[in-house]
């Protein structure tokens, strides 16, 4: 098809399969990753080479790096302001991302796009199963760890995708079926620079969408008319016939569909994530189209995934919650919103906090949080806000240390019976990732549990 070849940058997951695409499709392209250490690292370094990978590529050469080409992709991690990126837009070439080449190659099969700050993943994996149990054939990726590219040998009868905001500030085309925004608050600071310009990367969700979900208790979710083809949920009443709500009943919560009652989720399936209830709805409004009478029935089978609220254990009458996966303050919020207010609990926070200032938790954590413990390099700034908060605050340097500390704040009081690692921060100041974090709060607490 092209003439030049392509230039990629980036070749992490994004970058590796735009490669192995261009190469099905005998298209000519170069490979460009600012990391020196990728021919070491790489577990196919023999083939970078052949494959035109060039690593430790230097920023001052990108004129001569992007001679002839065509179009450059950039993976999902490179800035929009990059030096690549102010050279290819004075040499005209279009700057674009794997999603487009995506776009480009579907056959027309419907596409769902899912992003928010908080609650992609598990809304995109509950629309995934809810297709599946429907009778169709799903392939889901995206930000969600498989780049779309690799989803398109699976011809499948419809594509669910989350949608990061570093992703959907670069493409330029994608025809979404549906495009939903779950929700929005402070994250990627380091990366976007100001919450204005995060939320702008968001929004352009509705650019592409044919169907626009928007959560309508958080305005920044909202499409910007809200015209044909907008559907809103929240956790309320819906006043329009075809927005989605909830009701919470004594044991159970009732979808709604306008003033229909769609199904009813009991409180017993949730394990006390509340907040899962808005994926839920969030994911019954999507399929609508495909699926219009989705029971609870196809629900009950999706068990939430891993390292999300997840409770891991129960010693003594206390419960340890791994939580690993709430890597911004929003995710903690609502992590200790689903807690009664006469019910504190213990947490485990820290990390790297992406730029943001956590001091925007301090009404949650006066609210709910009997003691404090951080885990993170740099402890000074969640230390003074556990002291602002006026509660027991203590820094520790290992999962192992921060699960013990917790466990004797519980037991300083009789009502604390809850201890949650919920970070608010990235992992990457200690851990691999957030699993890695997750699975050693796991192992700390067997260890507890084995001393008893
Ligand atoms: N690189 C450069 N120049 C740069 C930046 C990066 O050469 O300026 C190179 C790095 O040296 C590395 C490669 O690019 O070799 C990495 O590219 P990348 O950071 O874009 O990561 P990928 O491996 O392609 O993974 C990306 C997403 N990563 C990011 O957005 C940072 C993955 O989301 C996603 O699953 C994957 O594409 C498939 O679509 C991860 C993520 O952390 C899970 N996302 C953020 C989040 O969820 O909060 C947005
Ligand atoms: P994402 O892919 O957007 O990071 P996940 O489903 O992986 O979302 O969940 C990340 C964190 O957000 C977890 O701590 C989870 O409990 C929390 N979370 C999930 N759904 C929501 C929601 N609707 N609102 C707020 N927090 C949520």
């Amino acid at each position: 098809m092209a003439d030049g070849p392509s230039a990629i940058i980036g070749y992490g997951l994004t970058g590796r399969s735009l490669s192995r695409w261009l190469t099905l499709e005998n298209e000519p392209f170069r490979i460009f990753d600012n990391d020196r250490a990728l021919s070491i690292k790489s577990a196919d370094s023999g083939i970078l080479e052949e494959l035109h990978v060039t690593s430790g590529w230097s920023m001052e050469n990108w004129e001569e790096a992007l001679d002839g080409v065509e179009r450059l992709y950039l993976s999902p991690g490179v800035s929009l302001h990059s030096p690549a990126v102010r050279v290819a837009r004075d040499q005209e070439i279009p700057v674009l991302s794997d999603l487009d080449l995506f776009n480009e190659n579907t056959r027309k099969k419907p596409v769902i796009g899912v992003t928010g700050t908080n609650g992609k993943s598990t809304a995109v994996a509950l629309i995934g199963h809810l297709l599946e149990i429907s009778g169709f054939s799903v392939a889901i990726g995206g930000n969600y760890g498989r780049p779309a590219l690799d989803l398109l040998d699976e011809n499948a009868d419809i594509y669910v995708l989350e949608l990061s905001s570093f992703q959907l500030e670069k493409i330029q085309n994608l025809n979404l079926h549906t495009g939903v925004f779950l929700n929005f608050s402070d994250d990627h600071l380091d990366y976007h620079g100001s919450n204005d310009s995060y939320l702008d990367a968001k929004r352009r969700i509705f650019h592409f969408s044919d169907r626009k979900i928007f959560y309508r208790q958080h305005k920044a979710t909202f499409p910007d008319a809200e015209g044909f083809g907008s559907v809103s949920f929240g956790f309320d009443n819906p006043s329009e016939s075809e927005s989605w709500g909830i009701r919470e009943n004594l044991f159970e919560y009732l979808i709604l569909r306008g003033p229909e009652q769609m199904c009813s989720v009991p409180k017993s399936y949730l394990g006390g994530r509340v907040h899962y209830l808005l994926n839920i709805v969030a994911a019954l409004a999507s399929i609508h189209p495909f699926n219009s009478v989705a029971k609870f029935e196809a629900i009950e089978s999706f068990e939430g995934l891993r390292h999300r609220f997840e409770l891991i254990d129960e010693i003594n009458g206390v419960r340890f919650i791994n939580d690993s996966k709430a890597t911004n303050a929003g995710a903690t919020e609502a992590a200790l919103r689903n807690f009664e207010a006469q019910e504190q609990v213990i947490l485990i926070l820290g990390g790297d906090a992406k730029g943001v200032d956590l001091s925007i938790l301090e009404g949650s954590i006066s609210k709910k949080v009997f003691g404090l413990v951080v885990l993170a390099l740099d402890p000074a700034p969640l230390l003074e806000l556990g002291r602002r908060c006026g509660i027991e605050t203590f820094a520790t340097i290992s999962m192992e240390e921060a699960v013990k500390e917790a466990y004797r704040l519980v037991n300083l009081s009789a009502d604390v019976k809850n201890i949650i690692l919920s970070p608010a921060c990235a992992s990457f100041d200690l851990f691999r990732d957030y699993e890695d974090r997750g699975r050693s709060f796991e192992a700390a607490v067997k260890k507890l549990s084995e001393i008893g």
